[in-house]
């Protein structure tokens, strides 16, 4: 398997954090990461009508490292001294950024507190000398808090501030729970924290957290100006105000509703509200303490995995020898307007690239039409676009039922039903009617790519581009590569991903690429539970309990039960040894519960039906062929039940990477989140393996259950057990 060189990345520095025992020397690749030079901090210093103006210049997103932070207070301490500077702004020399906050890449486990007026908003809040910040671009985590220890904050309209900390599973922890309660009050303050989505400097200044809205080009003179005006004599600082916090009342039912709005699964979110509560209570001073406890006694695990996530999802795209893509994808063809042809071209529509919607006969075509113009009709109903919006999309929209103007595209992206020959007749066609440059996609999920261009000369441009449904909401994109696909097309499919603004997982040709692969045993899993006696119902609680928005068998509803039995007959006939021959999915849809698109499934219209299922289940019992009891499966708690379903796909996972289908072990972490919605918070499939539960443990709790069950599924394979028995993580990629 190839794999990153994360010698010189801030991955790497991440990764030895997630891992610290883990060896990770990997092989070398071509992949160009920033650099450590290009990391290199420049912050410069020049004085404009009697104000020190300092300029971060950090790379890529100013970062605050120490040495960054130690520059700027360096900075700062000689405006103090300097009699011919009045005052001060602090501002960036990067376009787009401000200050993305704390530099990950340090964060390291903390060993004691520290003393959190060391910390730099503190530093710059004790200037003696007024310091504005001017902001334009990302404002977020220690930025923000950055910018609230300063005296004032300057804004251009566009620029986003936020502290999405809890995102990374910490807390804010340079003053953040305590000055912005005190500058927009605790209901917004903790909405901002919980939500973790930034607001734009317009929405800032109207909750009066900026001061003043300029535009880029007068925002060095607009802080000068703000700079010079502030008496100090005059100022509160942040940390101390008390005129913008609600009134006791108010606080008392804002906080009864808060306590109830915490995930106990996210501790970091119930840290955040401590910390704001300490201070609200007992003052800003007393406050940063509490913080700073909170922060220390953050859940290391989800810490680990969250933050192991945010770069997972930054290295997908990163992949070797494929050459930069400097052209845009203009233009884009669909074959086929049903659910999955017409999703693909909402995404294209939505995001300025052309579409030609191409469908067998005029009727197919009118309905697909239909259906894509009805979809952006209800959203300019319900405001999410506006009438401009409206009309671009629509002017990009044509549709035909022969090759004609195919020529000229720049990609086509097949979704025809799932059958061999059709496929393959679709793309001797578009061999025929494409120019030599365009990519040639197909959707399929279940059909091996390579079978479909095997006696065609394009072969080199043929991919496999596996959106997730709806198509033009869900993140992920899959892009499958044969043996025959060129370095160039999925340098190709990788720009497409972006301008669709969706993550990449790139995966070789295999039965149910990386996320249908590796989930297969998920459901397999639930049928042979159900069997052994387990309630479907209880099996969805469990599973929803961990994080899954709904559990397998209300997933199954709203899939529906046919497409599911479809997909599972596929995945059986590929991976027979592992598969789960359970008979309860066919015994529905033999009964025509199929799931939400008929309203009745597991559940009717979402709602349990016990009575409905209970001669269903029955039934499929009495089918399987051993129905012998798990042992204490009345005692199953969520945790067992969780790892029952769950750790088979742990073991597909490392087969898939055993078999070197994925780049590295974390793509399998983002395609998890991203097409399963595996919960983020516990970082993705393989990282909550080894996080949570440690390579050792994986392997005996799967041990156990393959010499209880005599069930392949759950038999450890070789990828796992040698890394068990070599004390390795499963994302180590040995
Ligand atoms: N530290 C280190 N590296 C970072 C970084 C950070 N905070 N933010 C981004 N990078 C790297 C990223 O890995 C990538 O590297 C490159 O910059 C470009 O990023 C004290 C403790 C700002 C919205 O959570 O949300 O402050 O892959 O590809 O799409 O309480 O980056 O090129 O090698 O994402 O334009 C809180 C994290 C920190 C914000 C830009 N801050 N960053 O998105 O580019 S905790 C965050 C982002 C904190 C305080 C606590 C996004 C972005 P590479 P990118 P982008």
């Amino acid at each position: 398997m190839q794999t990153i060189d994360r010698s010189k990345s801030r991955a790497d520095v991440v990764f030895k954090h997630i891992h610290p025992n883990v060896d990770h020397k990997l092989e070398p690749t071509s992949i160009q990461h920033s650099d450590v030079k290009a990391q290199e901090e420049v912050v410069t210093y020049e004085v404009n009508k009697q104000v020190a103006v300092i300029r971060m210049g950090s790379k890529p997103v100013n970062a605050v490292s120490s040495h960054l932070k130690s520059s700027i207070e360096e900075k700062v301490s000689e405006a103090n001294k300097d009699t011919n500077v009045k005052a001060i702004v602090l501002m960036s020399a990067i376009p787009g950024f401000f200050i993305a906050g704390a530099d990950i890449t340090e964060f390291k486990p903390k060993t004691k507190t520290e003393d959190p007026t060391t910390r730099l908003p503190s530093r710059l809040e004790g200037s003696t000398k007024p310091i504005v910040a001017a902001i334009d671009g990302f404002c977020l985590g220690g930025g923000l808090e950055t910018a609230m220890g300063c005296t004032a904050r300057v804004a251009t309209p566009n620029s986003r501030l936020g502290l999405p900390e809890l995102n990374l599973g910490i807390i804010p922890g340079w003053g953040g729970t305590q000055r912005l309660p005190r500058l927009i009050g605790v209901k917004k303050a903790m909405e901002l924290m919980l939500t973790m989505k930034p607001i734009s400097g317009k929405e800032a200044h109207d909750l009066k957290l900026v001061d003043q809205l300029c535009e880029s080009n007068q925002l060095l003179s607009t802080a000068i100006q703000l700079a010079l005006s502030i008496d100090m004599s005059k100022n509160i600082k942040s940390l101390h105000r008390q005129d913008r916090l609600e009134s006791k009342a108010e606080l008392e039912q804002i906080f009864a509703h808060l306590e109830k709005m915490v995930d106990p699964r996210q501790p970091q979110q119930r840290q955040a509200l401590n910390a704001v509560k300490a201070g609200v209570t007992r003052g800003g001073d007393e406050g940063l303490v509490a913080e700073e406890e909170e922060s220390f006694n953050v859940h290391k695990p989800t810490a680990k995995a969250l933050q192991h996530l945010f770069f997972a999802e930054r290295a997908t795209s990163k992949i070797p020898n494929v050459p930069a893509y400097n052209k845009k994808i203009n233009s884009v063809g669909v074959i086929g307007g049903g659910t999955m042809g017409g999703g693909i071209a909402i995404a294209c529509l939505e995001n300025g690239i052309k579409v030609t919607l191409k469908e067998v006969n005029q009727k197919f075509l009118d309905a697909g039409l239909e259906r894509i113009k009805n979809t952006f009709k209800s959203k300019l109903e319900r405001k999410r676009i506006n009438q401009k919006q409206f009309d671009a999309a629509l002017n990009n929209l044509t549709g035909t039922i022969s090759y004609e103007g195919f020529q000229t595209l720049d990609c086509v992206i097949e979704a025809v039903l799932e059958i061999v020959d059709l496929k393959k007749s679709v793309f001797k066609d578009l061999s025929k009617h494409c120019n030599k440059e365009c990519i040639l996609g197909t959707n399929t999920s279940t059909i091996d790519i390579e079978s479909i261009a095997s006696d065609l000369d394009c072969r080199d441009r043929i991919i496999g581009l596996h959106f997730f449904s709806p198509a033009n909401v869900m993140p992920l994109l899959e892009i499958i590569r044969t043996s025959h696909t060129s370095n160039e097309i999925i340098a190709a499919g990788l720009q497409l991903s972006k301008q669709l603004r969706k993550t990449p997982v790139v995966v070789k040709n295999c039965v149910g690429f990386a996320v249908n692969r590796i989930f297969f045993p998920y459901g397999g899993a639930a049928g042979f539970l159900v069997d052994r006696g387990v309630h479907p119902y209880r099996i969805d609680k469990a599973l929803k309990n961990f994080g899954f928005g709904v559990g397998p068998f209300r997933m199954s509803d709203i899939v529906g039960l046919d497409v599911g039995v479809m997909t599972s007959n596929s995945m059986k006939g590929a991976y027979s040894d592992r598969a789960y021959d359970g008979q309860l999915k066919q015994i529905m849809v033999d009964q025509k519960r199929l799931g939400d698109k008929v309203g009745r499934g597991y559940y009717i219209k979402g709602k349990p039906d016990e009575e409905g299922i209970a001669d269903l289940i029955k039934a499929s019992q009495n089918r399987a062929n051993n129905p012998k009891p798990l042992k204490n499966q009345n005692e199953f708690t969520d945790a067992d039940i969780q790892e029952i379903l769950l750790l088979p796909v742990v073991n597909e996972a490392c087969r898939v990477v055993q078999e070197n289908l994925v780049y590295r072990v974390s793509d399998l972490d983002v395609a998890s989140v991203m097409g399963m919605n595996f919960p983020r918070f516990r970082g993705g499939i393989v990282a909550w393996a080894d996080v949570f539960l440690g390579a050792k443990k994986t392997f005996e709790k799967l041990d156990r259950l393959y010499q209880e069950t005599g069930m392949e599924m759950f038999k450890p394979c070789e990828y796992l057990k040698k890394c068990a028995d070599n004390n390795k993580s499963l994302e180590s990629g040995l």
